[in-house]
C-alpha cells in the first residue's frame, strides 16, 4: 500500500479533508517539546485550523525527548498524519498539515536548542506529561536532586530534560540579544504555566542569577486547560485508518470528537488564530483547570484503578458499568461543592457531559493507560479536592475510594492474583513497601499514605482521611472493587 506523503496526498480517499492552505510556505513558529498522539490530536489540529483560517508562520517543530519513534514515523510521510475523531454515529477523518519536522533531543541536543534558539521560533509548547517537569507533585517545585536535573546542570549544552533545554534556549536567546519565547504548558498541572515559570527559573538561578531575573522579568508562561480524549494508537487504529483512507499511515492519531482550550492571552511574540478556531482566550485559567483536572481527571484515575480492577479493559467498559457509573454519580457529587464554576459553565451539565464522553464505546481508552503515573497525577486530580473537603467536613467516601484503589492498584496484584505491569516514577518505592506491608490494608496503606512528595506532610495526619482509605483498602482486598463501589450505594 502507497505511504502517506507530500508527493502521494493527492492519491488519498476523496471523502479526507486534508490541508487546505499553501503547505510549501509553511515557515516554523513553534517548537513543541513532547510530540506524543494528545499533542497532534489538539495543539496540532488548532494549530491546522488556525493556519486555514488565517496564514502565517506557525508551522510546528516536533521533538522528542526520548525515543526517535515518532520521528521515524513521521519523516518519511513530510509530517503528514491523520487524525480520526471517532463520535459514536462515526468516524471523521482529516490529514493534519501543520507539523512540519521532528527532532530527537538525545540525538542531537545541540541541534534542537538551536532551534528553540533560533528567531523563528515564537512559541515553545510542551506536552511531556506530568513526570517530565522533574518538579514534586505535592509542591510543584523544582526536584534539584532530579537525575535529569543533575545531568543538566553539569552539561547545560547538552540538557536532557524539558525544562533543561528551555533554559539553554533561554540563555542563548539572551546572548544572542533576542527576546524570550512563550513558553506554553499544556500538561495537566495545577496553575501550569505558573509552575513552569517557576520551574525554569529556579533552574536557571541554579545556574545564574542574572538569567534568572532576566527571565522572570521578561519571560511569558500562559497558563492553559487542554482537554480531548486521545489513547495511544494500536495497531488496529493503524490497519483501520488504511482501510478508510487508502494510503498507509504508520502514525495517525484518533480521538473523541469534543476539544477544549482555554489559553491565558499573555503571549511574547504572538500566536496563530487559536481564538478564531474554537479556543477560548481567558483571563483566569484557574476556573477552567479546577473543574477539569478534579472532575475530569479526578474520576478518570479513580475510575481507571477501580475499573482494572473490577477487571474493564477500557475506560467505555468501565463507565458503562452500571455499578462504577454509579460510583462515578457520588464522586462527582463530592467534588463539585469544591469547584468555583467558570462563567457560563453548569458543573452539573459538565459532568454529565463526561460521563457520556467516557462511555463513547468508539474510543478504546485503557485504564492501564490512564492509572500510568499516579503518584504524579493523584495530587491534583484527588489529593487537592480531598483537602478542601475535609476542611469543610464534608463526606468524602467516594474520594478516599479512588485514593484506596490506586493503592491496590499499585500494591501489585490484580484480583484474581495475577501481576499488574505499574509503571510509575515511584514503582520501586511502591513495591518495596507492599512487600514489607503484605495484604495488610492498614499496613499498606499507612506506609504508602507516608510517601511525602505524593501526600504532603499533612494528610497522614488527617485521622477521617486515613481511616476511610484503610477501611475502603481492606474491603478492597476482602470483597473486591465492584462489591466496595457498591456498598456506597
Ligand atoms: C487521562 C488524560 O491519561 C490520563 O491520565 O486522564 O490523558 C485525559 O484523557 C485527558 O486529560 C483528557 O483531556
Amino acid at each position: 500500500m502507497t505511504r502517506l506523503s507530500e508527493a502521494t496526498l493527492g492519491q488519498i480517499a476523496p471523502a479526507i479533508r486534508r490541508p487546505a492552505y499553501d503547505r510549501a510556505a509553511l515557515k516554523p513558529g513553534i517548537v513543541h517539546l513532547g510530540l506524543g498522539a494528545f499533542a497532534r490530536g489538539h495543539l496540532a489540529e488548532y494549530t491546522e485550523d488556525a493556519l486555514e483560517k488565517r496564514f502565517g508562520a506557525w508551522g510546528i517543530v516536533g521533538a522528542s525527548l526520548q525515543r526517535p519513534d515518532q520521528r521515524d514515523r513521521l519523516q518519511p510521510q513530510d509530517g503528514l498524519y491523520t487524525l480520526q475523531k471517532l463520535a459514536p454515529t462515526g468516524p471523521e477523518l482529516r490529514v493534519i498539515g501543520s507539523v512540519l519536522d521532528v527532532l530527537v533531543a538525545p540525538e542531537n541536543p545541540a541541534a534542537l536548542v538551536a532551534q528553540l534558539a533560533a528567531a523563528e521560533t515564537r512559541i515553545v509548547s510542551l506536552t511531556v506529561t506530568e513526570k517530565g517537569y522533574c518538579h514534586d507533585p505535592a509542591t510543584g517545585r523544582l526536584r534539584a536532586d532530579h537525575p535529569d536535573i543533575l545531568h543538566d546542570l553539569e552539561q547545560p549544552d547538552a540538557p536532557r530534560s524539558a525544562i533543561g533545554l528551555i533554559v539553554a534556549a533561554l540563555r542563548a536567546r539572551r546572548l544572542a540579544g533576542r527576546g524570550p519565547f512563550t513558553a506554553l504548558c499544556c500538561d495537566n498541572l495545577p496553575s501550569n504555566g505558573h509552575v513552569l515559570r517557576g520551574l525554569v527559573r529556579d533552574f536557571a538561578a541554579l545556574q545564574d542569577d542574572a538569567l534568572a531575573a532576566w527571565i522572570e522579568a521578561t519571560g511569558a508562561f500562559p497558563a492553559t486547560m487542554v482537554d480531548r480524549i486521545v489513547p495511544a494508537t494500536t495497531e488496529a487504529d493503524i490497519a483501520e485508518v488504511a482501510r478508510l483512507t487508502g494510503l498507509e499511515d504508520a502514525a495517525p492519531v484518533i480521538g473523541e470528537p469534543f476539544r477544549q482550550w482555554a489559553i491565558e492571552d499573555v503571549f511574547a511574540e504572538g500566536r496563530p488564530a487559536w481564538d478564531e478556531v474554537g479556543a477560548q482566550m481567558v483571563t483566569e485559567v484557574a476556573p477552567f483547570e479546577f473543574m477539569k483536572l478534579r472532575m475530569l481527571n479526578g474520576t478518570h484515575s479513580s475510575l481507571a484503578y477501580l475499573g482494572y480492577l473490577a477487571g474493564h479493559e477500557t475506560v467505555a467498559q468501565a463507565s458503562g458499568d452500571p455499578v462504577l457509573a454509579r460510583f462515578l454519580e457520588g464522586l462527582w457529587a463530592e467534588i463539585i461543592p469544591t469547584v468555583p464554576a467558570p462563567q457560563g459553565v453548569a458543573l452539573q451539565d459538565y459532568a454529565k457531559a463526561l460521563l457520556v464522553r467516557f462511555q463513547n464505546p468508539a474510543i478504546r481508552h485503557r485504564t492501564w493507560q490512564i492509572a500510568m503515573d499516579g503518584s504524579q497525577k493523584l495530587p491534583q486530580r484527588l489529593l487537592g479536592t480531598i483537602r478542601d473537603r475535609l476542611k469543610a467536613k464534608a463526606p468524602i467516601a467516594h474520594l478516599a475510594l479512588g485514593v484506596a484503589a490506586w493503592m491496590a492498584y499499585v500494591s501489585g496484584i490484580d484480583e484474581k492474583g495475577a501481576a499488574i505491569d505499574v509503571r510509575d516514577p515511584l514503582a520501586g518505592e511502591f513495591q518495596r513497601r507492599s512487600e514489607a506491608a503484605g495484604r495488610n490494608a492498614q499496613a499498606l496503606s499507612e506506609s504508602l499514605l507516608d510517601i511525602e512528595a505524593i501526600f504532603g506532610p499533612d494528610l497522614p495526619r488527617e485521622e477521617r482521611f486515613t481511616k476511610a482509605v484503610a477501611a475502603h483498602l481492606a474491603a478492597l482486598f476482602d470483597e473486591g472493587a465492584k462489591a466496595r463501589a457498591a456498598s456506597l450505594g
